[in-house]
């Protein structure tokens, strides 16, 4: 069996390695030549823990190759990215564009899977381009939507034991998505429709962000009414039916924030809940960003001269190096723009340099400042003595008990 996977990147290149593992001849595709050739050389363009002995392990025993054209084989994955336009509407064009660049090798018995999250009918509509291009394929191929709920940080156990939902064109097709499955992932194979899968993708990170704003919401009220919001959460969840989740300077990285828009977009009269959660943690970031500005005003007013501030962390969420689409690092740019850049330290103990940012040991920058606030709940953060003398603006719980 070969499987050709479009798209290289934090889903498609792990899956493409799993798949490898198991013993399938896959064939990765990416437009990026770097991406291909560090693959071939077994080197991780991305950072995920302990990936990069799996993809030495595959490529030494030639299981799996990168390629910068995709391969004959006899099944199909579109991994690519589905970012959203100006005005929050999905753009599929990569899908589209995976799906032509296999148009020529496509043959009767072959599966076509899409993965990347995409908006409710893209399964559909990708049907109607392969078929209007190849009409002798009509009925001779398989197509389906199988999306990925992989954690970042912890993919090569989820991407095995986390169950799927499969939805393909018509039941043969999900039959031959799960038997395509079936050989790495250990979880359950789920069968559905190709709609109803697309729209599973959507709820299930929606529905993260519409808790996450509740708790965000809450945390704007308690601050409003002097109430410890941590405290507050960790009381309410003692009741039996409550899992309130945690507070946090804004809703980052480039699912849990940019997936909702594929349903509002779509559905903008009936996703009332989605919408707001969305704006609800837009509007964190940018709270968090003004508390921070006026704390400094204050300082300059009470000590008559610039206070030095630390800005802890700038991944998306605790523990990980990944900036992309970071509330930390968005209030941080926000904040340094606003004081001419003086007097700010950067913290962010999982990244060594960085282009823009000139980063500060955490240790250090704490002891220095006057104002520390603090963004991403890493877990070295934890263990900084609690100070009297500093002004704290803890916006992820760190000082929480
Ligand atoms: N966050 C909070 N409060 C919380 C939990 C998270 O503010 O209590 C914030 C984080 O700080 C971060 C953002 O939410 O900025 C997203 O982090 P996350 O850990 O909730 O999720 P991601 O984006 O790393 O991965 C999500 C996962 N989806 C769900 O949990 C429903 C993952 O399973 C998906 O595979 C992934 O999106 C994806 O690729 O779609």
């Amino acid at each position: 069996m070969k499987a050709c996977f479009i798209g290289l990147g934090y889903i498609g290149l792990p899956t493409a390695i799993i798949a490898a593992q198991s013993g399938i001849e896959v064939v990765g595709v990416d437009i990026n030549p770097q991406v291909v050739e560090m693959t071939n050389q077994g080197k991780l363009h991305i950072i995920e823990p302990g990936m990069e002995e799996c993809l030495q392990k595959v490529i030494k025993a030639g299981t799996l190759k990168a390629s910068l054209t995709p391969l004959e084989s006899d099944a199909y994955f579109m991994v690519v990215p589905t970012p959203f336009k100006g005005n929050h509407e999905p753009d599929i064009s990569y899908v589209e564009a995976a799906t032509r660049s296999i148009l020529p090798l496509l043959k009767a018995g072959d599966l076509y899977v899409i993965e990347s999250t995409s908006p409710v009918g893209t399964t559909e509509i990708m049907a109607q381009l392969i078929f209007s291009e190849r009409p002798d394929l009509v009925e001779k191929i398989e197509i389906a939507y199988c999306p990925e709920r992989v954690l970042p940080g912890n993919v090569i156990y989820e991407l095995v034991h986390n169950d799927r939902v499969i939805g393909g064109l018509t039941p043969q097709a999900t039959e031959k998505a799960i038997e395509f499955y079936a050989q790495f992932v250990k979880g359950a194979l789920h069968k559905t429709n190709a709609r109803t899968a697309e729209m599973c993708k959507l709820t299930e990170n929606s529905s993260r962000d519409v808790q996450i704003a509740f708790a965000n919401e809450l945390s704007l009220i308690c601050d409003k009414a002097d109430i410890n919001v941590w405290e507050l959460i960790e009381l309410a969840n003692k009741h039996p039916r409550v899992n309130i989740l945690q507070p946090s300077c804004g809703v980052g990285g480039h699912c849990i924030a940019v997936d909702p828009y594929f349903i509002t977009s779509d559905f903008p009269a009936e996703s009332k809940i989605i919408a707001d959660a969305r704006e609800i943690n837009n509007y964190k970031s940018f709270w968090c960003a003004e508390k921070v500005q006026t704390a400094m005003l204050e300082f300059e007013l009470k000590h008559h001269r610039k206070p030095t501030i630390a800005m802890m962390g700038l991944a998306f969420k605790p523990n990980i190096d990944d900036l992309r689409e970071s509330p930390a690092k968005y209030i941080t740019t926000k904040v340094m723009q606003s004081c001419n850049n003086g007097d700010i330290l950067v913290v962010e103990p999982n990244v060594k340099e960085h282009n823009v940012f000139k980063l500060t040991d955490y240790k250090v920058a704490y002891d220095k400042a006057d104002i520390v606030v603090f963004l991403t709940a890493h877990t070295p953060f934890k263990e900084l003595p609690w100070s009297e003398d500093k002004v704290v603006l803890d916006f992820c719980g760190i000082f929480k008990k």
